[in-house]
């Protein structure tokens, strides 16, 4: 039995889990279990007559061990067997659809048998669900809708989970001596906030044309690939437990720049490029750029004197689709884009008062030791009663708890009062006026009837906004990358409204959220609207999603001086926002 064997046995039974509504750390474990197994380069079946040396890998307790144990010699476990009386494998992939919670999933089970998507569109379409508890007309239509849209998504992937792979691929190719250097190029690159495929590119003495196939072996060799897809010369495509396929190409260092910049695309990007070339008389391919009458090479080892050669400054990865990167970069007009580290503050995120995992406290000391100069805590309000909503009166006993954390911090980091208030179905808001002038910051967000008509959609947004207390729009189209389409709104009408008041609008740094798309940025831009960046945090970990917010901001052209939350000190940015009533 090899590790990917394992690996998947561990990971079912943490899908299971999920169906089965266990806790989530339990799930956690599990998940965890089956990455550290995938990532090892002994087989652990060799290992097992020494169970202790399990113990050794992270990851993996006195627990998992036996776990271990017991699908090395039975092809199974006791807790996976457990549950496959009760559910079936397939099941996850129902949780993925809008409405399916593992209830849900379980009962279409037991009422229907219904274990996957396929029997489940059918059974949708027969009208059998109808039939079942809080699952009306409207309820199929919704679900219809999520499979059509789940069957169109599920081959791409989300970039930090791509992104994610691609570290764990990276540190085992690293392994192999004389390998230096590996860059991830493609739209993971580029900073897409989805990805087809992966894009490995790899360079290093081992590299080298006469010495390559030893690195090729190595890596047609790694732990964790599921089927591999071909083994050339110097490349490698595979594809993970996942789907995910990843090719992986092994450059000499001398035409590692060309490879770069070709394999980064954007394809348009490319084409436009290669045809500036040629007015150069100039040719460009993944080797070399060269000069078309007598071969020579003109640059290659690096894209900086690729694009130096064509007389461009250099473009950097999330610029190149072809929108007017190669237009500005020819007359040195390429903006500096904004880096995480321009990033003072963070102005959306939650506690243990509604439904995140940390205190005030904790979130602030962890924003701290992030280096962030001010934050504001922004808890949800009682209409989204599943987060423990706060109702007036504990919105402001939190503010006041939230003042008392600012002063236990000492002038180390600002902690602004706030509020996250929910905006209800025709824009009127959650809490009192009176509560909302008591908070610094207060983040008006959709957060229910997402299936309004665009109409009344944007009446709604705009008329939340008109309240002289909103001073950030939160979640301006409601997405989930690549699971909820955005809800339909007059995008321009809303941006251009909230310009005219001086509301901020959101982009949300979570890439599962990632509310407000690039376009929609440089769009808000261009109406001159105040924006922000946060990272709407439920934990102190997910602090740390501010980089994949800063990644889309750069995709949208955007510098530091567009975004409010660089601003030096809590009193500089609140003054850039509308003025509080
Ligand atoms: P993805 O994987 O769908 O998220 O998007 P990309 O951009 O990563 O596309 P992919 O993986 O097909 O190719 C990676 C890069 O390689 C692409 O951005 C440009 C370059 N490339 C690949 N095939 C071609 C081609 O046929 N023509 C040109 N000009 N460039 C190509
Ligand atoms: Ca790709
Ligand atoms: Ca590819
Ligand atoms: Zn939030």
């Amino acid at each position: 039995m090899d590790n990917i064997t394992i690996a998947r046995v561990l990971d079912e039974t943490a899908n299971l889990l999920e169906i089965d509504a266990a806790d989530p750390f339990r799930i956690r474990s599990y998940r965890r279990a089956a990455e550290a197994v995938e990532q090892q380069t002994t087989q652990l079946a060799t290992l097992i007559a020494e169970p202790k040396q399990l113990l050794a890998i992270a990851g993996i307790g006195k627990g998992m061990a036996t776990n271990i144990v017991d699908i090395v010699s039975t092809g199974t476990m006791p807790l996976r067997e457990e549950l496959l009386t009760k559910y079936r494998p397939t099941m996850l992939e129902l949780l993925r659809l809008p409405g399916m919670g593992p209830k849900t999933v379980a009962l279409v089970w037991s009422a229907l048998q219904v274990a996957d998507i396929d029997a489940l569109e059918e059974a949708a379409k027969a009208g059998h669900l109808n039939k079942l508890p809080r699952m009306g007309e409207k309820f199929t239509a919704k679900l219809l809708k999520g499979i059509e849209d789940y069957r169109k998504n599920s081959s791409r992937f989300r970039i930090d989970q791509a992104r994610e792979h691609a570290d764990r691929i990276s540190m085992l190719i690293r392994e192999f001596p004389g390998i230096e250097e590996i860059t991830p190029a493609g739209s993971l690159r580029r900073g897409r906030e989805s990805v087809g495929d992966l894009d490995l590119l790899v360079t290093g003495p081992a590299c080298e044309p006469d010495v390559v196939t030893a690195a090729v072996e190595h890596v047609a060799a790694l732990p964790l690939i599921d089927k591999l897809l071909a083994k050339g010369q110097n490349k490698v495509s595979f594809t993970l437990r996942n789907n995910l396929q990843v090719d992986v190409r092994l450059l000499p260092r001398a035409s590692y720049g060309a490879a770069l910049q070709y394999f980064t695309g954007s394809k348009m990007h490319n084409v436009a490029l290669r045809q500036r070339a040629i007015k150069r008389g100039l040719t460009l391919n993944e080797y070399a750029l060269l000069r078309v009458e007598d071969n020579t090479i003109v640059a290659a080892a690096t894209e900086e004197a690729i694009y130096r050669a064509l007389e461009m400054d250099y473009i950097p990865p999330e610029l190149r689709e072809n929108s007017g990167e190669l237009e500005a970069a020819a007359t040195h007009a390429l903006p500096e884009l904004i880096t995480l580290t321009d990033i003072r503050g963070d102005l959306h995120m939650h506690t243990i008062e509604t439904d995140g995992l940390n205190s005030i406290r904790e979130m602030a000391e962890a924003a701290f030791a992030r280096g962030l100069k001010y934050i504001a805590i922004t808890d949800h309000s009682k209409n989204l009663a599943m987060t423990n909503g706060m109702d007036d009166r504990r919105a402001l006993e939190h503010a006041r708890r939230i003042r008392e954390v600012d002063g236990e911090m000492e002038g180390r980091i600002r902690v602004l009062a706030g509020v996250e208030v929910d905006v209800l179905a025709e824009g009127e808001l959650d809490l009192a006026d009176e509560t909302l002038a008591e908070m610094d910051i207060v983040v008006a967000s959709v957060h229910s009837r997402f299936d309004q008509p665009v109409e009344q959609m944007t009446e709604r947004i705009l008329r939340a906004m008109e309240s002289p207390h909103v001073r950030i729009l939160g979640h301006p189209t409601g997405r989930k990358v690549l699971k909820r389409d955005p809800y339909a709104v007059q995008m321009n009408t809303i941006l251009k409204r909230a310009a005219e008041l001086g509301v901020a609008v959101e982009h949300n740094a979570n890439p599962a959220r990632a509310d407000l798309s690039d376009l929609h940025l440089r769009m808000a831009k261009q109406h001159g609207c105040r924006i922000v960046v946060n990272t709407d945090a439920h934990s102190i970990a997910e602090l740390d999603l501010m980089r994949f917010g800063i990644t889309q901001l750069r995709r949208a052209w955007l510098t530091a001086a567009d975004v409010l939350n660089t601003q030096p000190t809590a009193e500089a940015l609140l003054a850039q926002l509308r003025p509080r009533r």
